[in-house]
């Protein structure tokens, strides 16, 4: 319905099937036709990476017609639409996603079987598309999968950088930075729109005219750059609906330096062109040395403003009246690297549109909601006003008049609060003046939510203490969550199998709380033993990897014991490689008799430390020496080993996870915003060895303290714990590793010092001394539990069966109903 061909295009319909076919005949047929067409090898003769791309190039041709016919219903049916504005997604990688929405894994595998290939081993072959940085990148992933699977009229807008997040090698145990060139071999999984493209403005000056007689400021700036719109379509699991992620590449525009190709400077006109390229080419590593930086601000501005021409044009095709926009469109700032958008929006309505500042702001009022990732004030961006000035100047202009408006409302409701009024402004004094990005973001936005039940309040209480009083309506909390259809179903087929048959329906795969129901079967013998054995293939496929990767061979009757995540004081890797040091010295200060009670560990630690960061390099160094003295040692053997899995990123999380054991999520009270990561263990039965902070406090409320390992100061002990030094805190054992690494057990004595200093005295700022003895009682609490393995199956199984919470679905559907005011829009079959 609604999608019958007009007349004149009836012939073209004839002309081919309505639908390509998803029989494994068809697919072989499609397979091998772009074998021949698209790749251009000969259909007799073509490699595993060849046959992958022909695969794609298959699967991406039934994409694009769900693509299409969601496209034209939505445009039919005219909903209000959420545009959900990124600067980061962390994808990773499209076959094996696309082909389970799609309904079509196994048809895929058989066709491939057949023409003498197999369908994992052309999966492998998919490289990452690593477009962000850590977990704010990927729980836009998962919110894009979850609102094409919940129907959602939505769109994501972001970036389409050439080289994603940097790869991560190790010589000598120091990490190295690699660029990674995504785009190296084709990227099957976009669809380039050369006629969807926008000039994109830059620098030059504001003079004021007069217009019917009123005066106006004119922005005639110095630069333009095109953006050219590439769309991936993210497909539904079990709808027909595919929705699009929209990202921008920038392309030298069309008009020409005239000037420098008259003067005969043909080469350098030609090269100066290509520069206007530069600003979608990299992704900035998550470290704060990008602040600042004008390239960074050039692609959020570039970003911003060609994603809402792109939405302002759909609008106006359809509506002529600006009042409506708040009707149809919702706008979501993930943090606050598109916060220019408010401004954007204010400057096209004014000086383009020629409404009033009033109703310009009035809109702008109900359109923004803003989503906040982070806990510590200095994390919050700031941009320099002489930056954004030369920039945009403009834009700095509407934000002081914003600015202006916000301190009158202000001191109307509080007086004159000379403190509060400086804090709370928009614009910072100080030695470098700058613009509060997340202070506009909430002047401007109608919503502003943490990502989990403690992160709000902390906004409430501490970071955001001043706003919340003065718009306590605006707060929300929306707890994170993740997509089951790529943690489960796509990472581990066998555990879904495995649900799936114990649940007797696959229904929960678009409806997580049916999981709940595993609970009834918790104790049960038979679950128990497929249980395990689900669990032992998994460990395998890890073990077998682990081995390739550092030739270190582990065994599977260990506890594998996992920290992976990026490097960062506060999540505490330190902590971990600490008390991996003290398990090693507890080994070797055993007699031989009494090892046998060791319960043998495999500790595996990942994750990329940005660039610029120091500690977190060091602390990298550290457990490849640690790791190189452990594995090395005979004493030890098979009872303790440590493993750094390297380039952590989706693909290598998607190994990892499902063969993890216990997974470590240690933050420092009240400093991990929320956590992701730790959702996707407990959904794959692993169990959590954790803080309270962020999400786990929630985990905590669905699973119960009893079935995980919780440890360390609570958010409201930490003030008065950092008022205490290190050396009154810290018990023996935490001095005795510490001097050990200081002595040089590991070797690079002097290098690993200030890391050392850094965790002792006064200078212990995330309380790895003070919490080092509820740690290791944790670990051995651990342990205790892994002797029992029907017990530990069960927490296993109650782990998955309360997870349900924590899926992206959930999350989305909240944003939907609470914040953008959005209705399922569902795309016949
Ligand atoms: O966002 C993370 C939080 O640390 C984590 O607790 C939360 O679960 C997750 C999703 O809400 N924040 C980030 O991942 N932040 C970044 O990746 C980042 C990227 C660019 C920046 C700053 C931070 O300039
Ligand atoms: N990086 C990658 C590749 C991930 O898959 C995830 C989440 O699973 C994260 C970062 C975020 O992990 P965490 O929430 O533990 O910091």
């Amino acid at each position: 319905a609604g999608l019958e061909p007009k007349p004149k295009a009836e012939k073209m319909f004839a002309l081919m099937d309505r639908f390509l076919s998803n029989d494994p005949v068809s697919l072989q047929k499609d397979i091998l036709d772009h074998v021949e067409y698209t790749v251009a090898r000969s259909r007799f003769s073509f490699d595993d990476f060849e046959a992958y791309q022909a695969l794609a190039h298959s699967v991406r041709d039934r994409l694009i017609e769900r693509w299409h016919d969601t496209q034209q219903y939505f445009k039919r049916k005219d909903p209000k639409r959420l545009y959900f504005l990124s600067l980061e997604f962390l994808m990773g990688r499209s076959l094996s996603n696309s082909v389970i929405n799609l309904g079509i894994r196994d048809q895929c595998a058989d066709a491939l079987s057949q023409l003498g290939f197999e369908y994992e081993v052309l999966a492998e072959q998919e490289g990452d598309a690593a477009l962000g940085n850590g977990g704010l990148a990927r729980l836009s992933a998962c919110q894009m999968d979850s609102l094409a699977t919940l129907d959602y009229p939505a769109w994501g807008y972001g970036l389409r950088y050439q080289y994603g997040l940097f790869r991560q090698v190790i010589l000598d145990g120091f990490q190295h930075e690699q660029p990674d060139y995504w785009l190296n071999f084709g990227n099957p999984w976009e669809i380039e729109r050369v006629h969807v493209s926008y000039p994109v403005k830059f620098y030059g000056t504001v003079e004021e005219e007069t217009l019917n007689g009123k005066s106006c400021q004119v922005w005639l700036p110095g630069e333009t750059v095109e953006a050219v719109a590439y769309d991936n379509p993210i497909p539904g699991y079990g709808t027909r609906n595919t929705i699009n992620l929209r990202l921008w590449a920038a392309k030298p525009d069309g008009q020409y330096d005239m000037e420098s190709y008259n003067t005969g400077d043909y080469i350098n006109a030609v090269v100066n062109r290509q520069r206007a390229e530069t600003i979608s080419s990299v992704l900035y590593p998550d470290d704060r040395s990008h602040q600042g930086k004008e390239l960074r601000l050039k692609q959020h501005y570039f970003f911003v403003s060609a994603s809402l021409q792109d939405i302002i044009r759909r609008f106006k095709d359809g509506h002529n009246n600006f009042d409506d926009f708040p009707e149809k469109i919702a706008l979501q700032l993930n943090d606050t690297h598109p916060s220019l958008a408010v401004v954007e929006v204010m400057r096209v309505l004014v000086d383009e549109e020629h409404l009033g500042w009033d109703q310009a702001w009035n809109i702008v009022c109900k359109i923004f909601s803003f989503t906040t990732h982070t806990v510590l004030p200095e994390a919050l961006e700031k941009i320099p006003v002489d930056l954004l000035g030369s920039l945009l100047p403009r834009h700095l202009q509407i934000i002081y008049d914003i600015n202006f408006n916000f301190m009158e409302e202000l001191k109307k409701r509080i007086g004159l609060d000379f403190n509060r009024l400086s804090q709370m402004s928009i614009v910072e004094e100080g030695a470098v003046k700058s613009i509060r990005m997340a202070n506009l973001s909430i002047v401007c936005s109608h919503t502003v939510n943490g990502v989990s039940r403690m992160h709000s309040e902390l906004l409430k209480t501490r970071v955001f203490k001043d706003f919340y009083e003065l718009w306590p309506h605006k707060f929300q909390y929306k707890t994170n969550g993740v997509t089951q259809r790529r943690w489960i179903v796509v990472s581990n087929p066998s555990l879904c199998a495995l649900i799936s048959k114990w649940l007797g329906t696959e229904a929960w795969i678009r409806d997580i709380d049916l999981l709940i129901g595993l609970q009834e079967f918790a104790a049960d013998a038979d679950l128990h033993q497929e249980w395990k054995m689900v669990r032992k293939v998994n460990k395998m496929r890890l073990a077998e990897y682990i081995e390739a990767m550092s030739g270190v061979k582990v065994s599977l009757d260990a506890m594998f014991d996992v920290q992976i995540k990026r490097i960062h004081e506060y999540k505490r890797q330190l902590l971990n490689i600490l008390s991996i040091i003290h398990r090693y010295d507890c080994i070797k200060n055993m007699e031989k008799t009494q090892r046998r009670k060791v319960v043998p560990r495999v500790c595996i630690v990942g994750g990329k430390a940005a660039p610029g960061y120091e500690v977190a390099k060091k602390i990298i160094k550290l457990c490849h020496a640690v790791a190189e003295k452990i594995n090395n040692d005979a004493d030890v053997g098979d009872l303790l080993k440590l493993i750094f899995v390297p380039d952590y990123n989706v693909s290598v999380a998607e190994l990892v996870i499902p063969g993890a054991d216990l997974s470590q999520h240690i933050s420092t009270a009240g400093h991990e915003a929320s956590g992701t990561g730790c959702m996707k263990f407990l959904m794959n039965g692993c169990l959590l060895l954790a803080t309270a902070d962020g999400s786990t406090v929630e985990i905590i409320e669905e699973i119960g303290e009893e079935n995980m390992f919780l440890f360390g100061a609570k958010v409201h002990e930490v003030p008065a714990l950092r008022e205490k030094s290190s050396d009154d805190k810290a018990p023996l054992q935490f001095s005795r590793v510490v001097r050990m690494v200081r002595d040089g057990h590991f070797g690079f004595k002097d290098y690993f010092k200030s890391l050392c200093d850094g965790v002792e005295g006064d200078s212990d700022f995330y309380l790895l001394g003070s919490d080092f003895a509820s740690y290791l009682e944790a670990q051995a609490a651990a342990d205790k539990a892994f002797v029992d393995q029907e017990k530990w199956t069960q927490m296993s199984i109650l782990s998955t069966a309360g997870s349900g919470r924590f899926s992206s679905d959930r999350t989305v559907e909240d944003y939907a109903e609470t914040t953008w005011g959005i209705e399922p829009c569902t795309c016949p079959s």
